[in-house]
C-alpha cells in the first residue's frame, strides 16, 4: 500500500476543487497541498490568506458554494456595523470568517508561524490533509499595470481585474523560505500535481521561491499539470485576459510552456489542443459537482502513475 506523499502545487477556488476531489482518490493524510499565499494582505491589519482560508473551508466543507471563497451560511453584521463608521467595503469579511482572520492575527503576533497555524485550525476542523502555505515568510504579488503597481487584492477585487497587465512580481520571493515540510514532500512524492489555478497569479508565486522549484525539478516524481482552460478560455477569474495582455496565446501550447521544464504531463479538456513534447491526458475538466472533481483527480493521478511507469 503506497504510503509516499501526493503533492498539490494549489491556490484559489479552481485549485481547492481538485484537491477536494483528490481526498475521494487518496487516503488524505498522504496530500500535501503547497498553498498560494502571494495574495495574502492585511486589511484592517488583520492577516488574511484567502487560498489557504479557501481550501482550508473547501475540504472542511464549510465553503460557500457558490462563491467558492468565505464560509457557507455566512452573515455580515461585522461589515454593516464597520462600513456605517467609514469602514472600507471593497473586501468583504464575514462573520464566521472574521474569527479565522482574528485568531490568525493573534497567534501570528505572539510568535507563532503561519503553517502551525494553519495546521491547528485544520486538526479543529478535522481536516487531514496537510495544508502547507507555500511560505511562512511574506510574499506579496504584485500586478504591474495599465494604472501602476497594484497589490493583488485591489487588482482582483477592487478593480475586478479590469486594469490591463505588463507583468506580475512576487515581492519578497527572492528571501522567503519554503514551509518546513514541502522540499522533504515533493522529495518523496508518489506524484506532484498543478491544480488548474492561474498559472500567473496562484502557481507562479509558489515557483519563485526558488527552492521549491528546484526541488520540482530534481524530484524522481512525475509532475503533471491539469490545465486551467477549458474550450480555450478559463472557467473563472482572469486566465485568459491575462495571457492576452502578457502576449501569450491562450492554448494548452502555452500552459505547457509556461511550465516547461517542471512538468511531465498535462490534464486537458476534451477537444482542446494538445501540446506536444509531454504526456497528455483528455477528461471532461471543468468541475462542477463533487464528481467532476473526483474524476479530473483520478485522470490526473492515473497520469502521473503511467509517466512514472515510463
Ligand atoms: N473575493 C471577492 O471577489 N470579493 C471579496 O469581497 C472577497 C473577500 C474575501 C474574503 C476572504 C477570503 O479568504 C477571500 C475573499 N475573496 C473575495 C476571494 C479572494 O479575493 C481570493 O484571493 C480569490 O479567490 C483569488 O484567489
Amino acid at each position: 500500500m503506497n504510503t509516499a506523499p501526493i503533492v498539490v502545487l494549489t491556490g484559489g477556488v479552481g485549485g481547492a476543487k481538485l484537491v477536494l476531489g483528490l481526498t475521494r482518490v487518496v487516503d488524505p493524510k498522504r496530500i500535501t497541498a503547497i498553498v498560494n499565499t502571494g495574495d495574502d494582505f492585511r486589511h484592517f491589519g488583520l492577516a488574511v490568506s484567502p487560498d489557504v482560508d479557501t481550501l482550508l473551508y473547501t475540504l472542511a466543507g464549510r465553503a460557500d458554494p457558490e462563491k467558492g471563497w468565505g464560509r457557507a451560511d455566512e452573515s455580515w453584521s461585522f461589515m454593516e456595523a464597520a462600513c456605517s463608521l467609514g469602514g472600507e467595503d471593497w473586501f468583504n469579511l464575514g462573520d464566521g470568517d472574521l474569527a479565522l482572520h482574528v485568531l490568525r492575527t493573534h497567534q501570528l503576533a505572539n510568535g507563532r508561524s503561519l503553517s502551525a497555524i494553519i495546521g491547528d485550525f485544520a486538526r479543529a476542523w478535522d481536516v487531514f490533509a496537510n495544508i502547507l502555505p507555500m511560505s511562512d515568510d511574506l510574499v506579496a504579488t504584485m500586478v504591474e499595470t495599465d494604472l501602476g503597481e497594484i497589490e493583488f487584492q485591489r487588482y482582483f477585487v477592487e478593480q475586478q481585474c479590469t486594469p490591463v497587465v505588463r507583468s506580475v512580481g512576487f515581492r519578497g520571493a527572492e528571501n522567503a523560505r519554503p514551509a518546513g515540510g514541502i522540499v522533504e514532500a515533493i522529495a518523496a512524492a508518489e506524484a506532484i500535481l498543478i491544480a488548474p489555478s492561474n498559472p500567473y497569479l496562484s502557481i507562479d508565486p509558489i515557483l519563485a521561491i526558488a527552492p521549491i522549484a528546484d526541488a520540482l525539478r530534481q524530484t524522481s516524481a512525475p509532475v503533471v499539470a491539469i490545465s486551467p482552460l477549458v474550450g480555450g478560455k478559463a472557467v473563472k477569474g482572469p486566465t485568459a485576459k491575462l495571457m492576452k495582455e502578457l502576449g501569450v496565446q491562450v492554448s494548452n501550447a502555452s500552459i505547457a510552456a509556461h511550465y516547461k521544464d517542471l512538468i511531465d504531463g498535462m490534464i486537458l479538456n476534451d477537444g482542446d489542443d494538445i501540446p506536444n513534447e509531454i504526456a497528455t491526458a483528455a477528461t471532461s475538466t471543468l468541475m462542477i459537482t463533487i464528481e467532476d472533481r473526483e474524476r479530473v483527480a483520478r485522470s490526473a493521478l492515473a497520469l502521473a502513475r503511467s509517466i512514472a511507469a515510463g
